[in-house]
């Protein structure tokens, strides 16, 4: 890795912080959707969550012992906004204010996520991303946070997993919101979601107090060709970018969400094929989206092996019986850090960063007291060594481990434990695991060791 390459851990707002109706906070559309009945393992919700908001110094102190160069973290937009936009709620941005003064003070780089999936409940009353006004709420979270913290924090991403607040929260209903909308209405809101981040894009250079860097944080699952033949590498290559063949599934694609941003332009199979469900789309819209950023990142866990088959056409390879996988059942294929990034790369020619990559193990305290998660290690190692390839041929800036602690795993509730730090729910213990002790000599060897 180069020598200012960043090795960091992250987390989102609702995930850790807790002090769900504190000083001042609005509630979100999680707030409303885990306290009805049913809909999360073991009724589980975040309202306390990690108490984060109250033990932010400790966990700062934890990170400064695992080494980590930068800590990514979302802000609770009906914290900073209880009614989405308007009137500012002047504790949550004192929270976030001391929050970044003693991860500077620790030595760590702040890098903020605007938006994490928590929308204001106010917003989505009014429509959520359905409503055209959408793109201007987030612009109004962009300018009071480029307003009171990038002054000390230069690094920004808009949205995390647009795939997913638009796709789970709308058109599945598995997560909050909970509705399962047509999917002409999830392809308007997808449309307003990128209008968004463009606009918290140009909002965030306008109000910055210093140069930013600003990039843009999807998700996809990378497809990985089965041998280095040419053919596969080109299977792989347009398996990565194509369209799910289920139009139920269409949120799971890398094209329909970056190249808007990075080209300026939707795929034009995808013009075709969606054009029954698409919103009006201009070419003023597209200058939006594509707003410039300075730098691209995606969250990368899993993905699939590819080959060319003998009808010339990309095809899946069978995982074979016993396959590894996670706790919460993700196939574990390391390879997808070295082509997803590479791919993307070659398409979007952008500085990159891996904003999420982990896995959940079923962790416990042992005897010694300890937290040994020898699966994690071993998991970590696979996957660095492969984006240590993948460093060695593009500008890559990054990798944030997901998640520097245990936490609120959306519909898993609390069932799944993705962090460096195992949390003790009951009491809110913090005991670092042997995958942080782990995480930290590949910090202090800038990856030699893996
Ligand atoms: O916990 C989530 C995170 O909020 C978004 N990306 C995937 C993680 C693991 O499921």
């Amino acid at each position: 890795m180069t020598r200012d390459f960043v090795w960091g851990a992250a987390t989102s707002a609702y995930q850790i912080e807790g002090a769900y109706d504190e000083d001042g906070k609005g509630r979100n559309v999680w707030d409303i959707y885990t306290h009805e009945p049913g809909h999360i393992f073991g009724g589980h919700n975040g309202d306390i969550a990690c108490d984060h908001y109250h033990r932010f110094r400790e966990d700062v102190s934890l990170m400064k012992e695992i080494g980590l160069n930068a800590y990514r973290f979302s802000v609770s937009w009906a914290r900073l906004l209880p009614e989405g936009t308007g009137k500012v709620n002047e504790a949550g941005v004192q929270f976030y204010s001391e929050l970044i003064d003693a991860l500077l003070e620790n030595g760590i780089t702040p890098y903020i996520t605007l938006h994490h999936w928590d929308m204001p409940y106010a917003l989505c009353k009014r429509g959520g991303w359905m409503n055209p006004e959408s793109p201007e709420w987030l612009a109004a979270l962009a300018k009071l946070a480029a307003e009171r913290f990038s002054d000390r924090v230069a690094h920004f991403f808009t949205l995390n997993e647009p795939q997913c607040f638009v796709g789970l929260g709308y058109l599945t209903g598995v997560h909050a919101p909970g509705l399962k909308c047509p999917l002409r209405d999830t392809f308007e809101m997808a449309h307003n979601a990128l209008k968004a981040h463009g606009r918290a894009v140009q909002t965030l250079r306008l109000y910055g107090k210093q140069p930013l860097e600003i990039g843009y944080a999807p998700t996809c699952s990378a497809a990985y060709p089965e041998t280095e033949r040419p053919e596969d590498v080109e299977a792989a290559r347009r398996a990565m970018f194509a369209l799910p063949e289920d139009d139920r599934n269409w949120a799971w694609n890398v094209s329909w969400w970056s190249d808007p941003v990075l080209l300026g332009r939707y795929p034009e199979e995808g013009l075709e094929r969606y054009a029954p469900y698409l919103p009006k789309i201009t070419e003023a819209d597209l200058k939006l989206i594509s707003e410039p950023i300075d730098v691209y990142a995606q969250n990368i866990y899993n993905g699939r092996c590819v080959r060319m088959g003998i009808d010339g056409q990309p095809e899946w390879v069978e995982r074979y019986a016993g396959f590894p996988r996670t706790s919460n059942g993700w196939p574990v294929t390391p390879e997808v850090l070295y082509w997803g990034p590479k791919f993307l790369y070659e398409r979007y020619k952008k500085p990159f960063y891996i904003t999420e990559n982990g896995m959940a193990c079923h962790d416990v305290v042992s005897l010694d007291g300890r937290v040994h998660d020898p699966n994690r290690i071993d998991f970590l190692a696979r996957y660095l060594r492969e984006l240590k390839k993948a460093a060695a041929e593009i500008d890559l800036r990054g990798f944030f481990q997901w998640s520097l602690m245990d936490n609120f795993e959306w519909k898993k509730g609390y069932s799944e434990r993705f962090g460096l730090i195992f949390v003790d729910y009951r009491t809110q213990k913090r005991i670092l695991k042997d995958s942080a002790e782990w995480y930290r000599e590949v910090i202090q060897t800038d990856g030699k060791n893996l």
